[in-house]
Order: C-alpha cells, then structure tokens, then sequence
C-alpha cells in the first residue's frame, strides 16, 4: 500500500509591521481553506509567521521586543487557526517566535510546531543554526538580529511520527548545512518541513545576492537526494518593510528533483501529493546509511567547529 501525504506550501507574502495577528491569522485561515479544496492532509507556513521579521530592527526595550513573541501556542490570537484547521482535519507546520519560561529564566526560541489533524501539537523544534550579528550595526541597510532576539535551540534536531510517516522541521538558515538533514536523515526522515525568510541582499556578502535563488534550491535539493526525503520549503517572500525576500518555495523529491514551485512572492499554495515511500529506493541503494557510511572517517564533523587548515 503507498503511503501518500498531499502537502500545501502556504507560501506568505510580506507582512508588514502594522498588521496585526488577526490579519495574519484571517490569512492564514484562508490557505487552509485552499488546502482543504485542493485536498491537502498538511499544510506548511513560513518561518516566523505571525509577524514581521521583525530581527531586522535593533531594539532595546524588552516589551517591545516580546510583543513579537508568543508566551503560549494557541494563545488567543491564534487558536482561531487551530480551531479552523482541526474542523477542517488538517494538520499544519508553523514557524512563531517562542517565549518560554525554563529552567527558572525566560528564553527566546525560532520556533516550529507540528499539529496534528486533531489539534494536538505533536512535535517542535527551535532553530539551531541562527545567523546574523547580537550587536547593532548600523552600516547595514537592515539588521538581522537573530543571534540577539534568541538562543540556539536545544532539542537537536528531533523527527516525530506523524501524518503516517517520519517528520522532520528545520528553520530557514538550518537548510544550507548538510548536518541538518543527515541528523534527520539518521533517524529514518521522510519529509522535512522548512519555512524561510530570506532577504535578497545579503550585506556581509553581496556577491551572493545574485545566487539567492540558487543557493535555496541546491541546498534543498541536496539535502532531499542525500538523506532520500521530500524537503518542504516554504518563503515569507516579496518586499517586506522595504527589504525584498526570496519567495521560490518548492517542494523537492527524494530524488532531488522539484516537482513544486511557487510562481509569484505573494500569498500562494503549491500542493503535491507526495508519496512517503519515495525515498526507499535511496536509503536502500547509494544512501543505505547503514551499509557505506563510515562514521569513523567523520569524527572531525562533532569534534571541530571552525575550520583548521593544515599548518
Ligand atoms: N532567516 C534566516 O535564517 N535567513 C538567512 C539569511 C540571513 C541569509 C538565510 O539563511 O536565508
């Protein structure tokens, strides 16, 4: 019996500073309600959806800081989607910023969730990889302060059962490391989940900007064909508080190809029906982990951080 799971990329575009949550949300409603006619099981949202991205912004007062946070999920503001999503039995992905009190201290997390048919949250992961500065640098056109505004995540990269098969989250900047997805790719993953915001000017490098659109999808690609797993990308695209963002979310096939593609950098919904036994025929033959792989000839993979050439 295939095991086949029709997915939505709810591709978002901009929200600006002044739209409230409701607004989000009311949009957010209205790609499920897509979802569900064009039959989907799951749909996946962006990175940090429910507001702007707001770390391009340096600021010091910490209400102003947490009003981009959510304290619970659902809270108010966002149990209209849970309701929404669960009478229409779908499952959804979402990407928020997570104000969590632990270990006695209040810390700040890129989140995601997975949410079940039913409305149950079974599973969350908080971005490790997060990029950008922690100090004001006001040479640049914009800020992004994600190693500011959050700590790294402290869950790994974790994969749940779910919607049938083996789910995996990964957030925006995670996607360009190949760990992300053999960490995945280790405990079985057959469909990796990822929302991403994604200026096109790149201030430390501008001699990337040109690739932007290359170096999502080679990244993706890659690590759908090396692990055998489908790769879910999803964008906030289009001009955001006047910094332009990739949109391009795809949906990329264990064989690596994209069989998926948003066409505009606004509000758009690319669905597939994505068999989840897809990848068998590379886990089992070039990827059979368990077979070729060589963990001893990796150790300098957990054992260094920084690169150490030869003296
Ligand atoms: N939100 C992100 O993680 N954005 C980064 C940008 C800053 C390069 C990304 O990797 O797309």
């Amino acid at each position: 019996m295939p095991r086949y799971l029709t997915v939505g990329a709810a591709q978002m575009g901009p929200i600006q500073r002044s739209h409230s949550r409701r607004e989000v949300v009311e949009r957010l409603i209205a790609h499920l309600r897509e979802a569900r006619r064009m039959g989907c099981e799951l749909v996946v949202f962006p990175e940090l959806t429910l507001t702007t991205f707001f770390p391009r912004w340096w600021m010091t007062d910490e209400a102003e800081i947490d009003s981009f946070f959510e304290r619970e999920m659902p809270g108010n503001e966002t149990a209209p989607l849970f309701t929404e999503a669960k009478r229409l039995e779908l499952g959804f992905c979402l990407g928020y910023a997570e104000l969590a009190q632990e270990d006695g201290r209040t810390r700040r997390f890129n989140t995601s969730i997975l949410v079940e048919r039913d409305g149950r949250i079974v599973g969350k992961y908080r971005k490790v990889h997060l990029p950008g500065h922690a100090e004001h640098e006001p040479q640049r056109p914009f800020q992004h302060l994600e190693k500011r505004y959050f700590e790294p995540g402290n869950l790994g990269f974790p994969v749940f059962r779910a919607f049938g098969g083996i789910m995996g989250m990964c957030i925006c900047n995670d996607r360009r490391w190949p760990e992300t997805y053999r960490v995945m790719g280790l405990q079985g993953v057959e469909m990796v989940m990822l929302g991403y915001n994604t200026p096109l000017h790149n201030p430390p490098a501008p001699d990337h900007d040109e690739h932007s659109g290359f170096h999502n999808q080679l990244s993706m690609q890659a690590g759908a064909y090396q692990n055998g797993t489908w790769v879910i990308g999803v964008a906030k695209g289009g001009t955001e508080e006047r910094v332009p963002s990739l949109a391009d979310s795809q949906i990329v096939a264990p064989s690596g190809k994209v069989v998926a593609r948003a066409a505009g950098d606004g509000d758009e919904l690319i669905v597939y029906r994505c068999d989840l036994d897809a990848g068998k025929s590379y886990t089992a033959t070039t990827f059979n982990f368990a077979r070729h792989r060589r963990p001893e000839a990796y150790r300098l993979i957990v054992e260094r951080k920084g690169a150490e050439p030869p003296p």
